[in-house]
């Protein structure tokens, strides 16, 4: 008996103020899309939500810098992100956006029921404020001398440079980033969460009740709740974002990061209402469950959404498994902020995980939008068209999940080359040549099996339960290195049996080692799938059968004798030195 009936499954929202780099691909969408991908092939019923964060600060000051409205800035990027979205395979059921109504609806009304239950602490504080450029400044945008070590680049909340968490009264001569002026001290009364009152709760929920988190998440959260919590304001002075439904709160609007979290709740109800109406509209009901066809996987999941209202399922249920994929700088505000703010709020339930990862470093450094250290993910298409499926096997089997972790283009030839060329794609093209080759492109007859026959159809029969085990604990790496362990085992199979040799005296022998080795390739386009969704469906293409369901996986008989398959087609190419060395000029040029 599963212990929960359906998943909600969130990615964290991306900022819509720059487009999508390696590093958050590694460390967020592609597990959170493993995990669902695998779910949704398990037939669990799994809604997958993600949009764009397009509040908080540093859009506006984009906007300030480009000339432009806020709204243009998170307008661009928003489209941007969503095509890279899909051109990777990330199979959200909805990528929404916090500027819609339907979000700034659903966060005031949280704040409005907070309000009303007595839940916030209304403040009166001094705080920096540009005269010149008529803004109160986040802390991040103030700059100053470190009473601690003297280091005169501190940040209003924090040295860089020897660690001390500050205030921004706490620097000596701050100074505005915004306009190189010294910001001048101004009265604003904010609301603040006493996160406090919810200290013990959140310490017994995570400390006592969730010691099966990741090491990295259970560490950081135990840190924070030995520090002792301290209320937090939630609003801000600032003219873009979601306003607080008050009346005394002119030009204030909710604080990012306590709407955008509310803004998985909000892509739900979009969601919902869009589903219901679909369901509504069309006159055939939606299908059940059809994942036998790849074209169809994001849509064709077990859910059945009849009325905008059914979102509730998916955040009240207790029955619903809550799990927030994330990076590691949002742990803080996905385990210990939000769930106070849903505690506060009532109804909610709470993650049961948030298998958040480590940064991904590239060549070395660590990932730097400013200075252009990074690799675009739309950009690495344009060098690699149609190759989208080859990151995702590099930023996986490299993932940073329990330490941060490097990329570096040398790795991503040698896995390209050594790996999926040498090993996957070899071992499929051998048995589909040699089937054309000796058996005319149909599925031979099985004879009875000998030993060697016996251990691959028992490797076939032993590894999906544990890839799935692998992926149910959020060891993506170690789930991909396993389907990679069936395909070397395959390839040791072919060299083992020789049916190349075999044919000459004993075609009919040769023909059962084949049929075994063709199930293997069956059964790797089920494994691959969660992984590197293009390739299984190349698999599928070439076995001719669609794609079937996790449950399958472990048989021997998915493909019958007599069945024709299709001719060989290379599923990798190698990739070669000059242009792995360009790519690394290119960088360091970008730099
Ligand atoms: N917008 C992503 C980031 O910190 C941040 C996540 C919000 S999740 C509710 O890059
Ligand atoms: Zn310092």
């Amino acid at each position: 008996m599963e212990k929960f009936k359906r998943y909600t499954i969130t990615a964290a929202l991306p900022y819509a103020n720059g487009p999508l780099h390696l590093g958050h691909m590694a460390g967020v969408y592609l597990p959170a899309d493993i995990y669902v991908r695998y779910l949704r092939s398990k037939k669990r019923e799994v809604v997958f939500i993600c949009g764009s964060d397009e509040h908080g600060v540093p859009i506006t000051i984009k906007a300030r810098k480009e000339g432009v409205t806020p709204q243009e800035v998170v307008d661009k990027y928003h489209s941007l992100i969503e095509k890279t979205f899909g051109d990777f395979g990330i199979t959200f059921d909805i990528y929404s956006r916090t500027s819609l109504p339907i979000h700034h609806e659903t966060a005031r009304e949280f704040f409005t029921d907070i309000f009303n239950k007595n839940g916030f602490i209304e403040k009166t504080t001094q705080q920096f404020f540009d005269v010149k450029a008529q803004l109160f400044l986040a802390d991040r945008y103030i700059t100053g001398k470190c009473p601690k070590c003297g280091y005169d680049k501190a940040y209003g909340d924090q040295c860089e440079s020897c660690g001390v968490s500050l205030n921004p009264t706490d620097l000596i001569k701050p100074i505005s980033t915004l306009s190189n002026k010294p910001p001048v001290l101004k009265e604003t009364s904010h609301w603040f969460l006493p996160l406090d009152k919810f200290q013990s709760r959140l310490e017994q929920w995570i400390l006592e009740e969730h010691k099966e988190w990741k090491s990295n998440v259970y560490g950081q959260c135990k840190s924070w709740l030995n520090q002792g919590l301290e209320p937090r304001a939630v609003t801000r002075d600032l003219d873009w974002g979601v306003k607080v439904p008050l009346e005394n709160a002119k030009g204030k609007v909710l604080y990012v990061w306590f709407e955008a979290p509310i803004g998985y709740i909000s892509a739900t109800k979009e969601w919902a209402k869009l589903r219901a109406e679909k369901t509504k509209t069309s006159s055939v009901t939606l299908p059940e469950n059809n994942h036998n066809e790849l074209s169809e996987v994001k849509s064709d999941n077990v859910v059945s959404v009849q009325t905008p209202d059914d979102w509730k399922k998916y955040w009240l249920d207790k029955d619903t498994r809550l799990i927030h994929f994330i990076g590691k700088d949002n742990i803080v505000f996905h385990c210990i902020i939000f769930p106070a703010i849903l505690m506060a709020h009532g109804d909610y339930i709470f993650p049961d995980n948030v298998p958040a990862n480590e940064f991904l470093n590239l060549e070395g450094e660590k990932l730097s939008t400013s200075r252009n250290w990074a690799v675009w993910l739309h950009e690495y298409l344009e060098d690699f068209p149609g190759k989208a499926d080859v990151l995702r096997y590099v930023l996986c089997i490299n993932a940073p999940e329990n330490k941060d972790n490097d990329f570096t283009w040398k790795d991503f030839q040698a896995r390209n080359n050594n790996e999926l060329c040498a090993i996957l794609g070899n071992f499929v093209n051998r048995v589909f040549v040699l089937t054309y080759k000796f058996f005319n492109g149909l599925v031979p007859e099985k004879g009875a099996p000998d030993n060697s026959d016996k251990k691959i159809i028992s490797e076939i029969a032993l590894f999906p339960e544990k890839i799935a085990d692998s992926i149910e604990n959020f060891k993506f790496r170690d789930a991909l290195m396993l389907v990679m362990d069936l395909a070397r085992a395959g390839n040791k199979y072919l060299a083992e049996t020789e049916p190349w040799k075999v044919y000459k005296e004993n075609p009919a022998r040769a023909g059962t080692i084949l049929y075994y080795a063709l199930q293997v390739c069956a059964n790797l386009a089920i494994l691959t799938e969660p992984f590197m969704p293009v390739i299984s469906d190349k698999i599928l293409g070439l076995v001719n059968i669609p794609l079937p369901a996790w449950e399958s996986a472990g048989k021997i008989d998915l493909l019958n004798a007599g069945l024709k398959i299709n001719p060989p087609v290379l599923l990798f190419e190698k990739i070669e030195d000059d242009v792995i060395h360009a790519l690394v000029e290119r960088l360091k040029v970008g730099k």
